[in-house]
């Protein structure tokens, strides 16, 4: 077999593996929202222009909220028009106030929630293997101003649930999630929204299942429903009576249309980043200073949300910042969620902590999440991977 023949047989993969890796012909950028394909939702758009029903409850949303209800398996659900919005609400409806117990490594709507609601963060660590909040600092840290718990389920990895659900019960305390980055995901064939006694979870276009923009609230008392459709429709209760100081939070027909079409394909969006996850587990254990979680428990059934990586600087020959930036040269674009912490941005920064936060500030400084998404081939992902390897050799020369 002559020289030529050889190289055609090899895959895009190994025909890579032979040479340095180039850069991408395109950016390769963390996410790109899954889209259905557009005959499906063209279709369904006739619908919405027969009717001239945009928004405010249209019939569109409320299918949307049906099949959402059916999904997760539970009869509380409200849809909004972003996670932050939903949570904000949430947190009112509920009657949060004085101080929430809450992490300091997420995305900064988490704090902002609670500051819309003028309630006072208190920041405690993360465990070490997924980033949750450690339950025995949330214990350390209650006082008698203390009302509730807001941990976030990062990446999509559930929290310490049971033994956040034993601190709540044993202190009085309300158990909310940010279950932004979790929808699909499941702990002993439960979907998440059954755990605590409130999560919210993000539909923005960003997340591994989306509807353009939008959020969803579950919850276990059924009596906050009306509160909540209050409080995102102005408080109007019917034409002339106005019950509360709502604001505008609501879903519209095409944001639950989108919803409603992804929805159909979860499924796929969620195989599709197994695989993905598969291939950079198998490539990236090779590479010296670059950590994945360890693999999930087999009870949890795992979104694949996102692939966070921990760069260990001294083995891997260059730290987390110089590898973003490297990336961005061969046109990938990581990012570094969540970076800086919440603690230290501008507007948080006099809020008191009294914890040292070693764990968050640690993994803050050496994460970065890597693309995964619906369209990204194998061999894109191995070529990431040599991609990330070679700057590995780069870093040890
Ligand atoms: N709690 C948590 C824990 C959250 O992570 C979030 C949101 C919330 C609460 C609040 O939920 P929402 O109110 O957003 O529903 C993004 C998202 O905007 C934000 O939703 C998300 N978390 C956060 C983690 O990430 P950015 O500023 O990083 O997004 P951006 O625009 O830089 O997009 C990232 C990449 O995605 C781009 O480089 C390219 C790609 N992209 C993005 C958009 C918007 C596309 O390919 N198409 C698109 O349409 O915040």
């Amino acid at each position: 077999m002559d020289g030529k023949t050889m190289t055609k047989s090899l895959s895009d993969h190994e025909i890579l593996m032979t040479s340095d890796p180039r850069p991408f012909e395109k950016p390769i950028y963390v996410t790109k929202p899954f889209l259905p394909p557009i005959e499906e939702f063209t279709e369904r758009l006739k619908e919405i222009w027969d009717s001239h029903w945009l928004t405010n409850n249209g019939p569109v949303l409320q299918g949307f909220a049906c099949q959402l209800s059916k999904y997760l398996q539970i009869d509380n659900v409200c849809l909004f028009t972003n996670g932050t919005l939903a949570l904000q609400i949430g947190l009112q409806g509920m009657g949060i106030s004085g101080e929430v117990i809450t992490t300091p490594f997420t995305f900064v709507a988490t704090t902002h929630s609670l500051f819309w609601n003028k309630i006072r963060p208190v920041f405690v660590d993360i465990e070490p293997d997924y980033y949750t909040l450690d339950p025995e600092k949330v214990e350390a840290a209650i006082t008698p101003w203390t009302s509730a718990i807001l941990a976030v389920h990062v990446f999509g990895y559930p929290a310490k649930l049971h033994a956040l659900a034993d601190v709540a019960r044993r202190h009085n305390l309300k158990l909310i999630y940010d279950a932004a980055h979790a929808f699909g995901v499941e702990v002993c064939g439960t979907p998440i929204a059954h755990f605590g006694d409130m999560s919210m979870f993000s539909f923005h276009a960003t997340k591994i299942y989306h509807s353009i923009e939008g959020g969803l609230l579950t919850f276990k008392d059924s009596g906050l429903k009306q509160i909540f459709n209050y409080l995102k429709n102005f408080g109007f209760k019917n034409e002339v009576e106005v019950v509360m100081p709502g604001t505008n939070a609501k879903m519209n027909e095409i944001q639950a249309l989108m919803g409603s079409l992804v929805l159909k394909h979860l499924d796929e969006i969620i195989n599709k980043g197994q695989e993905i996850e598969t291939i950079y587990r198998d490539r990236l254990k090779t590479i010296p200073g670059i950590n994945l979680p360890p693999q999930l428990p087999d009870d949890v059934l795992y979104n694949y949300a996102y692939v966070p990586v921990e760069v260990e600087p001294k083995e891997f020959g260059m730290n987390r910042d110089e590898l973003c930036d490297a990336l961005k040269r061969y046109n990938i674009f990581s990012r570094r969620y969540f970076y800086p912490l919440i603690t230290e941005y501008a507007c948080y920064r006099n809020v008191s902590v009294f914890d040292p936060l070693t764990t968050a500030r640690k993994v803050s400084s050496r994460i970065l999440t890597l693309p995964t998404y619906y369209d990204l081939t194998s061999d894109e992902v191995h070529r990431i991977c040599d991609i990330i390897s070679s700057c590995h050799d780069v870093g040890k020369k």
